[in-house]
């Protein structure tokens, strides 16, 4: 397919933000609702002809590639103080996840927040939708991926299906960035593999069996880690040749849009590269301080990361 590994990196940071800005324009409506609107993906992806800002998805998604940038690895400490500097309540976040990150600003005891806002903990699918940069850089090594995975989740998500729901995630976005020829059974089982719980393994067998569009929304279109991460892996499955159909179809479903779209996005743009994201979406991704150019050099940054420390991993 002749994409470069960094053209992946990028992909994957710029698949995740056009996919979050564009589904945050449609953030808790119906599927009836956005199905009489548009008609098709097409016209849904023709619908943007002005600036598309990103939410949370993207903005803690940045935290996470600042860290890795800078260090190599997840640091508790770094991650905190880059959810932190990256927090603009207005972008809209989870109920919990904005009391876990008010408590880290004022230095109140967060970990405490996160294990108790919700009984056992936050499984919603905050970890998830920020977590493909870990992907990324631990693309070569299992076992350090879904532990960097957690780490990357416990600051806001001690729960195990949250957690797992960000394992998830990370693994398709390590498979997909070291494949050039596309094997749907060969992505479930590998997937299947990192599984750890019954209620994640069975999702993720249905996820394998959809094979039409149609299908999909079995799956789900909630805020919850089950509810999302394994409709957001199927539309992948289903579309791999196409950045535009993978995020138009889970858009469509309507529910937690936003968030079904960026973790799509994130997988197919490590798939296909930067190229495979179409360039009149690109342009309308915002330009802020931390906008378009600002996540294309991150990735750029993350690419150079990995290069030093794949050589000693
Ligand atoms: C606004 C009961 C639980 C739960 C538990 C439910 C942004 C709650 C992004 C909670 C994403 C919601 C999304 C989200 C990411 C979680 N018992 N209910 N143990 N655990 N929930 O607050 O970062 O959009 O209803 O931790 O995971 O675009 O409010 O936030 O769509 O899941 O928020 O969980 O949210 P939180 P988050
Ligand atoms: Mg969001
Ligand atoms: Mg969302």
């Amino acid at each position: 397919m002749g994409v470069s590994l960094e053209q992946r990196f990028q992909g994957c940071l710029c698949g995740l933000a056009v996919g979050d800005a564009l589904g945050g324009r449609f953030e808790a409506q119906s599927a009836e609702h956005l199905r009489q609107r548009f008609s098709n993906v097409d016209s849904l992806i023709n619908y943007v002809t002005d600036e598309i800002w990103y939410t949370d998805d993207t903005q803690m998604t940045i935290a996470i590639a600042e860290v890795l940038a800078d260090h190599g690895e997840i640091l508790e400490e770094p991650l905190c103080a880059a959810f932190v500097a990256n927090y603009v309540p207005s972008r809209g976040y989870g109920r919990g996840a904005r009391m876990v990150i008010e408590a880290m600003e004022d230095g109140e005891d967060h970990r405490a927040v996160a294990r108790k806002h919700f009984p056992g903990g936050s499984y919603g699918n905050g970890a998830a939708m920020r977590v493909a940069p870990v992907g990324l850089i631990f693309q070569g090594n299992s076992e350090e991926l879904l532990k960097q995975a957690e780490f990357s989740s416990l600051p806001t998500h001690v729960h195990p299906l949250g957690i797992e729901g960000a394992q998830l995630i990370a693994a398709a976005v390590a498979y997909v960035t070291k494949t050039t020829s596309f094997d749907r059974a060969d992505f479930f089982s590998y997937l299947l593999s990192h599984c750890q719980s019954e209620d994640h393994r069975a999702k993720l067998a249905a996820a394998a069996k959809v094979e039409l569009v149609e299908q999909l929304a079995k799956l789900g279109n909630g805020i919850e880690a089950l509810e999302s991460v394994p409709t957001a892996i199927a539309s992948f499955a289903l579309t791999p040749d196409s950045y535009t159909e993978t995020i138009g179809n889970v858009i469509l479903l309507g529910g937690d849009t936003d968030t079904l779209a960026a973790m799509a996005g994130a997988i197919s743009g490590a798939y296909l590269g930067i190229e495979g994201i179409p360039a009149r979406l690109l342009k309308h991704l915002e330009e802020s301080a931390k906008g378009r150019s600002y996540i294309m050099d991150l990735a750029k940054r993350l690419f150079q990361r990995h290069q030093e420390t794949s050589v000693s991993r």
